[in-house]
């Protein structure tokens, strides 16, 4: 088990789910965070990080930097989605194992799981299955660094596993409608659309997703590195999922708007449902805290006090 005194890597400190994990190891009192900018450590560059972990010696190392984006950036940038993570993931990795690191937090994604599989989804479903092919070049590259991490346990017995978040939102999310979540993409396009302009959604609004809040996926995260023995991969979730159609009612009514909702079904819906079960996880001890309404409201907030600077198009 880690001390709050050990000094921990955090790769990714700036995104959505990596600045909610640096705010809270701060705020649970971990002293020694080293955090590097992408201009202070560029993670696709193999002699670079390999020097820097065998230099810091990190006592742990979270994997929160990756190549992310929704369903159409996923599908419209296919090459990025599987070679840039593959590159970041081995970087990280086996430079961590080359550097002695005991601790290792690979973050995955529930898009890893099968398309066809039993709702919830376990975590024995994993490649039980195809993946869905608007996201298989990244859910590939996400099985190769969750086998990566569970190679090195097997192979040299060092705590290294991954851990399975839904569909995060929060605080510094992508709000660019090209290449955003969907969370994100309703928010803005329901508050662009006020009072009552029409609000077009992709896809049929029949899939469903698991919501979680990057705060409660960084709460998982820290309770984690508190765990002995987490092996392989565990999810993390809220074990509950709404239809897109109900999200989209759902923001638009915390928004304000008023207009209709129009559904452009030459857009892909992805996978019909990505429910995770969350018994492993529940069953140590951890619950998630921010409900799915309250968690929208705190991010059309945030949306609200920075969409100046986010300088969207
Ligand atoms: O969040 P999202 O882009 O990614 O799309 P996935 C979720 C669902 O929302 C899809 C629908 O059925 C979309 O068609 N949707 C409706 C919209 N309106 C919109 C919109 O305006 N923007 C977006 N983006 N979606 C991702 C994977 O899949 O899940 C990633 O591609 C990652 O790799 C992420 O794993 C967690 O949930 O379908």
């Amino acid at each position: 088990m880690l001390k709050k005194t050990d000094k921990i890597f955090l790769a990714g400190h700036r995104g959505l789910v990596g600045s909610a994990i640096h705010k809270r190891l701060l705020d649970e009192g971990y002293q020694d965070v080293v955090v590097k900018t992408r201009q202070e450590l560029d993670l696709m560059n193999q002699a670079d990080v390999y020097g820097f972990l065998a230099s810091e010696k990190p006592q742990a190392v979270i994997l929160a930097a990756a190549k992310v984006g929704g369903i159409n950036a996923n599908n419209t940038y296919p090459a990025d989605f599987i070679g840039q993570n593959l590159i970041i993931e081995s970087n990280l990795i086996w430079g961590a194992h080359l550097a002695d690191v005991p601790h290792f937090q690979f973050l995955g994604s529930s898009c890893i799981y099968p398309r066809e599989t039993p709702q919830p989804i376990p975590e024995e479903a994993l490649l039980s299955g195809k993946p869905e092919p608007t996201n298989a070049p990244y859910a590939i590259a996400k099985i190769a660094g969750l086998y990566l991490c569970d190679s090195i346990r097997r192979q040299f017995g060092r705590n290294y596993y991954t851990v399975m978040p839904p569909n995060v939102f929060g605080d510094r999310d992508n709000y660019d409608l090209k290449t955003s979540h969907v969370l994100p993409a309703l928010i803005r396009k329901f508050h662009e659309a006020l009072p009552n302009s029409d609000v077009i959604c992709w896809g049929s609004g029949n899939p469903r997703r698991e919501f979680l809040h990057s705060d409660d996926v960084a709460g998982a995260c820290v309770f984690l590195l508190q765990q002995d023995g987490v092996e392989g991969h565990i999810n993390v979730g809220t074990g509950a999922s709404v239809s897109i159609r109900e999200l989209a009612e759902t923001i638009q009514r915390i928004v304000g708007h008023q207009g209709s909702i129009l559904w452009d079904t030459s857009m892909p819906d992805g996978f019909p449902e990505k429910t995770m079960d969350v018994t492993r996880l529940f069953g140590m001890g951890w619950r998630p805290q921010i409900s799915l309404e309250s968690g929208i409201r705190s991010a059309y907030d945030w949306f609200l006090a920075n969409r100046e600077q986010l300088a969207l198009r």
